[in-house]
C-alpha cells in the first residue's frame, strides 16, 4: 500500500492504493508510519519524498473500511484519530529532515490536510484539494484546522472547510498553502530534484530550520530571537558549517555530510 524505494539520501513514500484514489485504510496508515519511521531513524535518510500513485494523491480516511451500516453502534472516531492520523501528522512535523510533497492529483480530506502538513508542497496544475469532512458531518483532521486558520486566516479556512468546495493548485498556491504549481508531465521530475538538492544539503541546519520557522507560531518575538540564538549555536557546531565556510572561502562547491 505504501511504496518505498531509497536514493543518494532520498527516501520516497508512494501512496499506493490507485484504485480508491490512496484512500487511507489501517494498512496503508502503518506501512507510511513505518517509512516515517524510518526517515527519523536512519541518518542516511536526508529528505523524505512524498507523492501518490495513479490519478490521485489521496482522497483521505477509506470511507468503505469502517462503513457505519455495518456496525453495531456509534463509531469511535476519536479512536481512529488518536491511533492513526495524529501520529502520522506529528511524525512529518517532528522529523528534523525536509519532507517535499508532490501532489500529483486530488487531494481529499485527511490527503490535503497531509498534504498541507508537509515542509514544501508542489502541485500538479490539474490537482484540486477538498475539505471534504463536512460532506460527511465531519469535522477537519490531520492538523487541518491548524494548518488552515494560521495559513489562510478564518473566512478563507471556514469558508473552505463548511462549503467543502474544491480549492484548484493554482489558487492554493496563490494563498500560500503549497509551495508551487508545475505542470502535469513535470511534476514528479521537479520534485524529485528539489528532494535530491534538500538531500545533498546540510541536513542538521535544515532540520533546525524546519524546527525554528514551526515553533515561531507559538513563540513571542523575544522568545523566537532566543531560540534562534541556540539553534544558530547548535548549527555553528555542525561539520556542514565549517565545510560551508571553507568551500565559499576556497570558491569551491561545498560537500555536506548532513552532520
Ligand atoms: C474512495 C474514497 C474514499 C473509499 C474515492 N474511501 N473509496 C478520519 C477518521 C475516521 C473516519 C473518517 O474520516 C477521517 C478523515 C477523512 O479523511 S474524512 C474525508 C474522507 N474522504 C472523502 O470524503 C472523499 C471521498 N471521495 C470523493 O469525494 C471523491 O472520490 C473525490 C472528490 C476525492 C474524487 O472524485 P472522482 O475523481 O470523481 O473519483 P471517484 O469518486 O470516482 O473515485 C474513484 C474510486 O475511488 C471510486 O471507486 P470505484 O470502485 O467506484 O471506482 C471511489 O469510490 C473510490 N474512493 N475516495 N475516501
Amino acid at each position: 500500500t505504501v511504496l518505498v524505494s531509497m536514493e543518494a539520501g532520498v527516501l520516497t513514500l508512494t501512496l499506493h492504493r490507485p484504485d480508491k484514489l490512496n484512500a487511507f485504510n489501517e494498512e496503508m496508515h502503518r506501512a507510511l508510519r513505518a517509512g516515517f519511521e524510518r526517515a527519523h531513524e536512519d541518518t542516511g535518510v536526508r529528505a523524505v519524498l512524498l507523492t501518490g500513485a495513479g490519478r490521485g494523491f489521496s482522497a483521505g480516511q477509506d470511507l468503505g473500511d469502517r462503513d457505519p451500516r455495518k456496525a453495531d453502534g456509534p463509531p469511535d472516531l476519536g479512536r481512529t484519530i488518536e491511533a492513526f492520523y495524529n501520529p502520522l501528522i506529528r511524525l512529518v512535523r517532528s522529523l528534523e529532515k525536509p519532507v517535499v510533497c508532490a501532489v500529483n492529483g486530488v487531494a481529499a480530506g485527511a490527503g490535503a490536510n497531509l498534504a498541507f502538513a508537509c515542509d514544501i508542497t508542489l502541485a500538479a496544475r490539474s490537482a484540486r484539494f477538498i475539505q471534504a469532512f463536512s460532506k460527511i458531518g465531519l469535522v477537519p483532521d490531520s492538523g487541518g484546522t491548524f494548518t488552515l486558520n494560521r495559513l489562510l486566516g478564518e473566512q478563507r479556512a471556514k469558508a473552505l472547510t463548511m462549503t467543502a468546495e474544491p480549492l484548484d493548485a493554482t489558487t492554493a498556491a496563490e494563498w500560500g498553502l503549497i509551495w508551487k504549481v508545475v505542470d502535469d508531465e513535470a511534476l514528479m521530475a521537479e520534485a524529485t530534484a528539489l528532494a535530491a538538492r534538500l538531500a545533498a544539503g546540510p541536513t542538521k541546519g535544515l532540520g533546525l530550520t524546519k524546527r525554528a520557522i514551526q515553533a515561531a507560531s507559538a513563540n513571542d518575538l523575544d522568545a523566537q530571537l532566543d531560540l534562534e540564538r541556540d539553534f544558530q549555536r547548535e548549527a555553528g557546531s555542525s561539520a556542514d558549517y565549517a565545510e560551508g565556510v571553507a568551500a565559499f572561502l576556497e570558491k569551491r562547491t561545498p560537500e555536506f555530510s548532513g552532520r
